[in-house]
């Protein structure tokens, strides 16, 4: 609850990793506009459903638009707005139940079409919003409210999915590293085509992994986050593939394809070779 927003009497649990990245995205919306010198009404969030889909109520400073969807849907909401009003900057926010899981089927084609939105998936490894279930990303073995006995599938690597889907831009943070965070946002709210920040944003309730991705000296863990290599090239997919493929969570720009058209430069092109026809000279023509 905000003082702008009093109806909305709800919040995140102390400690959640999505507090983070609300920081991160509203300091790069405010960079990006500032920048861009695009107003703050063109900017739209498009929200799945989940505690982290709530981050459209909860942005504070300057208000851009927002879409809380349905559960799963945030792309084809994205891409709904940019066929429409390409002049638009869409970020999509979804946690990994919401992306990964109902909403998998949405990624392929995006990637292909090479929707021109910066995607923030917040990774908990379970569904926070339901009580704790499994999700996607949760390891085999893990013990929770629907797999008691411990789930039975492995784990998605979710970077690795991306890559082999053909997304464009590929990043990967941690929701407590909120500098690093907001210029990966920025970056990718810029680049002109698909890019997904993939964030893990521990879930203090369900499935606290603070100490993991972090590590801690003391008890003897290793951290599971790593930052990228420095001569690490991003345009190389064989540079990102090799990775993707190794243990633990890698921390920074992955891969990004240089010169890809984006879906509104093909649908622009797609609609000047219509040449002023409309739909329903498209339609008379092409009926059988
Ligand atoms: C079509 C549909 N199926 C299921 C649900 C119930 N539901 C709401 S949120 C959610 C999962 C949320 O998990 P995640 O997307 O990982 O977000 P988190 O809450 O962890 O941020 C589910 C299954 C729903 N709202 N709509
Ligand atoms: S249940 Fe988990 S994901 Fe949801 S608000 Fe609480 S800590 Fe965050």
């Amino acid at each position: 609850m905000t003082d702008k927003n009093p109806e909305y009497d709800f919040k995140w649990c102390p400690g959640c990793g999505d507090f983070g990245v609300r920081r991160a995205l509203e300091q790069a919306l405010q960079k990006y506009i500032i920048d861009t010198e695009i107003p703050i009404e063109n900017n739209v969030i498009v929200a799945g459903i989940g505690c982290s889909g709530n981050m459209v109520h909860l942005l504070e400073g300057q208000q851009p638009f927002g879409i809380h969807g349905l559960h799963g849907r945030t792309l084809p909401i994205a891409m709904g707005i940019k066929s429409s009003r390409p002049d638009l900057n869409v970020t999509v926010v979804a946690g990994d139940g919401d992306f990964l899981s109902i909403g998998m089927e949405h990624i392929a084609p995006q990637a292909q079409r090479n929707l021109d939105v910066c995607v923030i998936v917040m990774d908990n490894a379970v569904y926070g919003l339901t009580k704790g279930q499994s999700s996607p990303t949760s390891h085999e073995g893990m013990i929770t409210s629907s797999t008691p006995y411990g789930k039975m599938e492995d784990a998605v690597n979710p970077l690795k999915l991306y890559l082999t889907l053909g997304v464009s831009h590929v990043a990967s943070a941690l929701s407590s590293k909120i500098k690093d965070l907001s210029q990966m946002i920025y970056d990718a709210m810029k680049y002109p085509g698909f890019a997904i920040v993939h964030v893990q944003s521990p879930c203090t309730e369900y499935n606290n992994t603070y100490e993991q991705l972090k590590g801690n000296v003391k008890k003897g863990i290793q951290p599971m986050a790593w930052s990228l290599p420095e001569d690490h090239n991003p345009e190389s997919v064989s540079d990102a593939q090799n990775i993707v493929d190794r243990d633990g969570i890698p921390l920074g720009l992955i891969y990004q394809a240089k010169d890809r058209t984006s879906f509104s430069k093909r649908v622009e092109e797609t609609t000047s070779s219509m040449n002023g026809k409309s739909a329903e000279d498209i339609i008379t023509l092409y009926s059988v």
